[in-house]
């Protein structure tokens, strides 16, 4: 194990260099080899490293956030995104990045390099995303929520996955504070949004003592409901894309959690999106329908054909138990719709905002944008327990 030092990218060619595996794969020697800045998280620096051979992508934890020095962060994180990588990898395949090697002292994950794929989030923004990708996501979200549910696993064996992810304190802190709490509060300097085009759906988000109790039961949701092994943070910044290659990354918020926060997220990013980029709402509308569909014919395929090592469902047959089936999907759509609600209000006028307002036409387009999210957020996280449905879902947004 080495000692921590943040890398640059010299230090971290010599480092690289002392590593028989990764020497391999990247050829020739150290002198050969090209490492690229391409840090674009708020988080962490990340490396692309090319030599004759091949290339690897390379993230470093810093002692801080990335984007904002002032604010301190445990190295941990990086930890957690390689046990997350190795958690789901069994179950999802290559719908995560291979992970090459971890160094517990350095806070580095070398990992497998996308070089042909582009960040979902920016694809969106520069049109060239092919349609169908969100297909991907659903599955990628059924399979690795049943793989580490209590359906498939024996108690014993979630519980020691689950102490593994519990001390992700930081970042669980992060989605705590930045989702979960900071947009309803008037007093929190991290919150900024348009003013003064915005200011009346602000103030009226931060008096609604209503809202703020249909946001406490999505806060009781997120932190009692250990339903499977969430990504903790699947926005279109955390998907890589190459046609039909669709990669889940940046697994480092990873916890246990409910599993429609995973999905609510993505959708809000798809709705947002949609609002924000002048012909993108069908689509989107679209892609939201794909990725439920396709979670849970994934999540179904497993609860019916996965074979159930777990002591949930332990009693009944798999295809006799409908009326369950239906109460559960119903419980995740549920939680999703009311997390999308709490991610488009936190991506509109909370710390951590989103690239894809900048896209709209004009600033007339971007202060609709954002008011249609703030608004159709608030609606979602009062109404979240009355959406049953898809159907229900898409003619709310
Ligand atoms: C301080 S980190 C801010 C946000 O960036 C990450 O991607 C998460 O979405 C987090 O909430
Ligand atoms: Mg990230």
């Amino acid at each position: 194990m080495s000692a921590y030092r943040p890398l640059s990218a010299s230090l971290l060619i010599d480092h690289l260099a002392t590593l028989p595996d990764l020497t391999a794969r990247l050829g020739g020697k150290a002198a050969d080899w090209i490492a690229r800045e391409v840090s674009d998280g708020n988080l962490n620096t990340v490396f692309i490293v090319t030599g004759p051979a091949g290339s690897v992508c390379c993230k470093q934890s810093l002692p801080y956030v990335r984007v904002d020095p002032n604010w301190a962060m445990p190295l941990e994180r990086t930890l957690f995104e390689a046990r997350w990588m190795q958690a789901v990898s069994p179950a999802v395949g290559h719908q995560i990045s291979e992970l090459y090697h971890l160094d517990e002292g350095l806070f580095l994950i070398v990992m497998e390099n996308l070089g042909s794929h582009q960040v979902l989030r920016s694809a969106l923004v520069s049109g060239v995303a092919p349609a169908g990708f969100a297909a991907r996501i659903g599955e990628f979200v059924g399979h690795a929520a049943y793989a580490t549910s209590w359906r498939a696993l024996a108690f014993e064996d979630v519980y020691a996955l689950r102490d593994k992810f519990s001390r992700n304190l930081a970042l669980t802190r992060i989605t705590v504070d930045l989702v979960l709490t900071d947009p309803y509060r008037s007093a929190c300097s991290r919150n900024h949004w348009l003013s003064p085009e915005l200011d009346d759906l602000v103030t009226a988000l931060q008096e609604d003592a209503v809202l703020h109790t249909a946001v406490e039961r999505m806060q009781e949701r997120f932190l009692s409901s250990s339903q499977a092994l969430l990504h903790g943070d699947l926005h279109t910044g955390s998907i890589m894309i190459s046609g039909d290659d669709v990669r889940v990354i940046d697994g480092e918020f990873a916890v246990y959690g409910p599993i429609g926060f995973d999905l609510g997220m993505f959708i809000a990013n798809l709705v947002m999106n949609g609002y924000a980029q002048t012909g993108h709402e069908d689509w989107m509308r679209d892609e939201i329908a794909l990725l439920w569909a396709s979670f849970r014919r994934a999540y179904l395929e497993r609860w019916e054909h996965g074979g159930a090592q777990g002591d949930l469902g332990s009693l009944t047959q798999p295809a006799s138990c409908g009326t369950e089936r239906t109460r559960f999907f119903q419980q995740v759509m549920h939680d999703a719709v009311g997390f999308a609600g709490l991610e488009m209000i936190r991506r509109t006028i909370g710390f951590a905002q989103i690239a894809d307002y900048e896209a709209a036409q004009d600033r007339a387009g971007e202060i609709e944008a954002r008011r249609r999210a703030l608004m159709t957020g608030r609606s979602l996280i009062q109404k979240a327990f009355q959406i049953d449905t898809i159907e229900a879902l898409l003619d709310h947004v």
